[in-house]
């Protein structure tokens, strides 16, 4: 794989941008080499600077479930842009999606559109603190909710601790504020709430943690919560922002009919556009600026290119035997990965929740942050750069999603479960011979 243009523009890109990028993951620091720099997406391919095609498993890391440059999208997108792109002003296009989001998740009866996931969960973290005047939350190790400084925190030793800051910059005593407890440890959340009866805002949750890799809610998990919140007046918010209209069309409290008091929702409502959302009861909502004093505001949030891109996405969503392809596609990946690992010398467990899937290189079920932590990280990125030599485009993180959209043809399916076939003899072959 020719990668002279990606190697000269990443170069040139670390003297003007940290790390060559701006989100970290993309530097390919977890998994080595050089990124290649895309220069277009069309359906299910991205192509780079040295001209090199790829099949996209990162799909902008959630948001193009669709695929890359749909028709729909681009039309739409083309006249909305002829009438500019962007007003600070009201416009019908939030309603319309607004709208669209309030009938699809019956648990949000009001939304405030935002610019990313980590506006929306920061937002919905104030609002959580200014309507149960209370200052702590609880995460959960290993969950993601954007970089607001209250959340990069992770836990303590011990099993449901105080959170110690996970970056230079966060103030410990900020961070204090912030509860850890592992994913699927109903008793330890539990634990936390009897130590802090009436200290804790809101539990904030993946409802499928995706930021670990793919890690399911284990039975009666997320229904605990939901107990706990209400038991003790806390808010549990869900942090959709991945999971939203990607495991069905609303929330994946649809599907596990829990109802939130807040969610966050980004990525997939926006079509690939700056997007992040947060809603929830009117009654909490109404709490929010200019009708309330729990103040957040945003230059460019509910741009109507954006609002534009989201809308055309759902439409499309909503649409009859949508999911019903997306599980089918990823299905057959995932079974093709696990019929593909012949050796049982070499541990893998494939973790996957609808179109959300992790190849984890490790015999541990994937259960929590703990479980999953101790992967074999070096073999994972000896997989990715295999996988991208041969033209296919994993997520570069052993701790990430791979994401199948509706571009994924079934031709793709049968070349990528080939290409992790062959790549998997190879590293194992390379593992037990002392090269990994
Ligand atoms: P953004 O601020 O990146 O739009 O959203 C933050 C966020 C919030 N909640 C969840 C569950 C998320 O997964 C994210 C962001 N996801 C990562 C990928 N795991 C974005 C990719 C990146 O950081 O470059």
């Amino acid at each position: 794989m020719k990668l002279e243009r990606s190697r000269g523009l990443f170069r040139e890109a670390q003297r003007y941008l940290p790390g060559g990028v701006d989100s970290p993951v993309r530097a390919f620091k977890a998994v080595g080499g050089t990124p290649p720099f895309i220069v277009r997406g069309q359906g299910s391919k991205v192509y780079d600077a040295d001209g090199n095609e790829y099949i996209d498993y990162v799909c902008s890391w959630g948001p193009l479930i669709l695929g890359h440059a749909h028709p729909q999208v681009v039309d739409a997108l083309k006249k909305a842009i002829e009438c500019g792109t962007s007003f600070g002003a009201p416009t019908e296009l939030e309603i319309t999606l607004a709208k669209m989001i309030c009938s699809a998740i019956p648990s949000i009866e009001m939304v405030r559109f935002v610019n990313s996931g980590t506006e929306a969960t920061m937002s919905a973290l104030r609002l959580a603190r200014a309507f149960t005047g209370r200052d702590k939350i609880i995460k959960f190790a290993g969950g993601y909710h954007g970089h607001a400084d209250g959340l990069l925190v992770k836990g303590g030793s011990g099993l449901a601790t105080l959170g110690l800051p996970n970056s230079p910059g966060v103030p410990t005593n900020y961070a204090h504020s912030t509860l850890v407890a592992p994913y699927n440890n109903a008793k330890a959340v539990a634990q936390l709430f009897q130590r802090y009866p009436n200290d804790i805002a809101a539990v904030i949750v993946e409802p499928v943690a995706a930021n670990m890799g793919v890690v399911s809610p284990q039975p009666g998990f997320l229904e605990s919560l939901r107990g706990l919140t209400s038991r003790f007046g806390a808010l549990l918010i869900f942090d959709e922002v991945i999971t939203g209209f990607r495991v069905t069309y609303g929330g994946a409290q649809n599907l596990f009919k829990i109802t939130p008091d807040l969610t966050c929702l980004g990525k997939i409502i926006g079509g690939g556009l700056p997007v992040g959302a947060y809603g929830g009861k009117q009654e909490i909502m109404e709490m929010v600026a200019p009708n309330g004093p729990v103040y957040q505001a945003g230059t460019l949030s509910g741009n109507p290119l954006a609002m534009t891109a989201g809308i055309e996405t759902l439409k499309i969503l909503s649409q009859p035997e949508v999911y019903e392809r997306l599980e089918d596609a990823a299905s057959r990946l995932e079974e093709g990965i696990v019929k593909a690992v012949f050796s049982p010398k070499l541990k893998l467990t494939v973790s996957r929740f609808a179109s959300l899937l992790t190849i984890f290189f490790s015999g541990n079920p994937a259960l929590d942050y703990e479980s999953v932590s101790h992967a074999e990280t070096a073999l994972f990125g000896r997989f990715f750069q295999q996988l991208l030599s041969e033209g296919v485009y994993w997520s570069p993180s052993q701790f990430e999603a791979a994401f199948v959209s509706l571009a994924h043809s079934t031709d793709d399916i049968r070349l990528t479960v080939g290409t992790i076939s062959k790549v998997l003899s190879h590293v194992e072959r390379q593992s037990f011979e002392g090269l990994a």
